[in-house]
């Protein structure tokens, strides 16, 4: 889209805010009252809490900030501070009922289209290139993809359901298990990208030694054979905190497995089935992502590594939007968007592929690095310093390329998003790297 025009720009806007709500509602119209209101996990907002703070958010950010309204129900702001309270107290807060939620979101949204036809989109840093209105949408984008992991937490009969992903392509047996990322420097982060957010600035030079990186995300199948080798009793593949935590939580297969006799089962969104050899492994923590690649003979890759290799085009030297190049992301490049319910096999999506060689660094599964969430030289924490600067530390480690519960307007080369290593109700697998020898 050309994003210079601002007609071409609103209609750009109010589609992206659109198709965030569309997939709201489908996720939350399919639930009743109780389901809506109760909390499936303790990590997890009762959905009716997601909801609302949608709608907060976007009044908050667009019609308050942008738009200079005051406040429509103040009274409620609170309840949808994320950092007032907890998920784990959401459920016993005086939360606004389903209806009421909606009709609260539906309302905002109307003045919200008022005011993208009514306001300039440069003149003010939260107006240049509708950052606002591109921010919002990605942060309603962001609850509906957790808003799907507490559906997949969700006891109980399926209510979603989508087309299984493509089948892997024909090549995809006969690729090289790794490729080689040469040595030198790139560009990474940001400038341009006009709806990144603070975290992904500034763009700056990374000179980083050649080194090796799967062409696909670890399968179950090669997870399965960690497992069969003991690789759980074996504190040699686990860091201390890995080790404590594993041996604490009782950790032994990715959350949602099963055993069955010598198959194992996966539960999926309400149903039950048996493990995907070919697809790249999802609910792992970084503390068994990790292990498994000490097992391996290997590493996680750094998160320079991961956008590098995601980004870097050796013929221009310069760094693109995404593996593919420049152009948004459509169905031919990645499993993104939750058009899927589920990792497309491995090795797919060859129209995706990075110059490296290396396939479904977007979409998919998330991908644990091995780095820790730190701003980047220069950073300034813009508009909220609550968005990222808050979380930046050790204590979080970065997730990179986003997964089939992402939607395009929330994923680019550039975007990180960060969890505890402990987590694994989030869409996440990993790659693994290594040194080239003698570099
Ligand atoms: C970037 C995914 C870590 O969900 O906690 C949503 C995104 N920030 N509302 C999160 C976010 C504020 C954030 N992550
Ligand atoms: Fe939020």
């Amino acid at each position: 889209a050309d994003r210079t025009d601002p007609a071409l720009l609103r209609e750009l806007i109010a589609a992206e805010l659109e198709s965030a709500r569309a997939r709201t509602a489908g996720l939350t119209d399919c639930l009743d009252e109780p389901d809506l209101t109760a909390q499936h996990s303790p990590l997890m907002s009762p959905l009716v809490w997601d909801l609302a703070h949608i709608g907060n958010q976007e009044e908050l950010w667009l019609l308050r900030n942008v738009g200079g309204r005051d406040p429509m129900h103040p009274e409620i702001d609170p309840l949808y501070d994320a950092f007032e309270h907890p998920r784990a107290e959401r459920p016993s807060l005086p939360l606004l009922p389903p209806a009421e939620a909606r009709r609260y979101a539906h309302e905002v949204r109307g003045r919200v289209l008022d005011l993208l036809e009514a306001s300039p989109l440069e003149g003010a840093p939260l107006l240049d290139a509708g950052f606002a209105f591109g921010m919002i949408a990605q942060h309603e984008q962001q609850h509906d993809e957790t808003m799907l992991a507490t559906h997949q937490l969700r006891a109980g009969a399926a209510v979603l359901a989508a087309p299984p992903p493509p089948a892997a392509p024909a090549d995809a047996t006969g690729l090289p298990a790794e490729v080689l990322v040469p040595a030198g420097p790139f560009t990474m982060g940001t400038d341009t990208e006009p709806w990144a957010l603070d975290n992904e600035r500034p763009a700056h030079r990374v000179d980083l030694p050649a080194y090796w990186l799967d062409t696909a995300p670890v399968t179950n199948g090669a997870y399965q054979a960690f497992i069969a080798d003991g690789g759980y009793d074996d504190p040699r593949w686990w860091t201390p905190q890995g080790w404590e935590h594993r041996t604490n939580a009782g950790l032994g297969a990715p959350l949602f497995w099963s055993r069955d006799g010598d198959q194992w089962l996966r539960r999926r969104f309400g149903g039950t089935e048996p493990v995907p050899a070919d697809e790249p492994v999802l609910h792992v923590s970084w503390y068994e992502a990790d292990a498994y690649a000490r097992w391996a003979g290997r590493r996680l890759p750094t998160e320079a590594e991961w956008e590098k290799a995601a980004r870097h085009d050796p013929a221009s030297g310069r760094s693109r939007r995404f593996p593919w190049g420049d152009a948004a992301p459509g169905p031919e490049h990645a499993n993104l968007g939750q058009r899927h319910l589920q990792p497309a096999p491995a090795s797919g999506y060859p129209a995706g592929q990075a110059p490296c060689g290396a396939r479904q660094l977007i979409g998919d599964v998330w991908e644990w690095t091995a780095s820790d969430f730190l701003p980047y030289p220069g950073f300034r924490a813009w508009p909220y310093k609550e968005y990222s600067e808050v979380f930046f530390g050790p204590e979080y480690k970065v997730l990179r390329g986003g997964s089939f519960a992402v939607a395009p307007v929330a994923c680019r080369g550039t975007f990180r998003n960060w969890d505890y290593p402990v987590r694994r109700q989030i869409f996440a697998g990993f790659r693994t790297a290594r040194d080239q020898e003698g570099a």
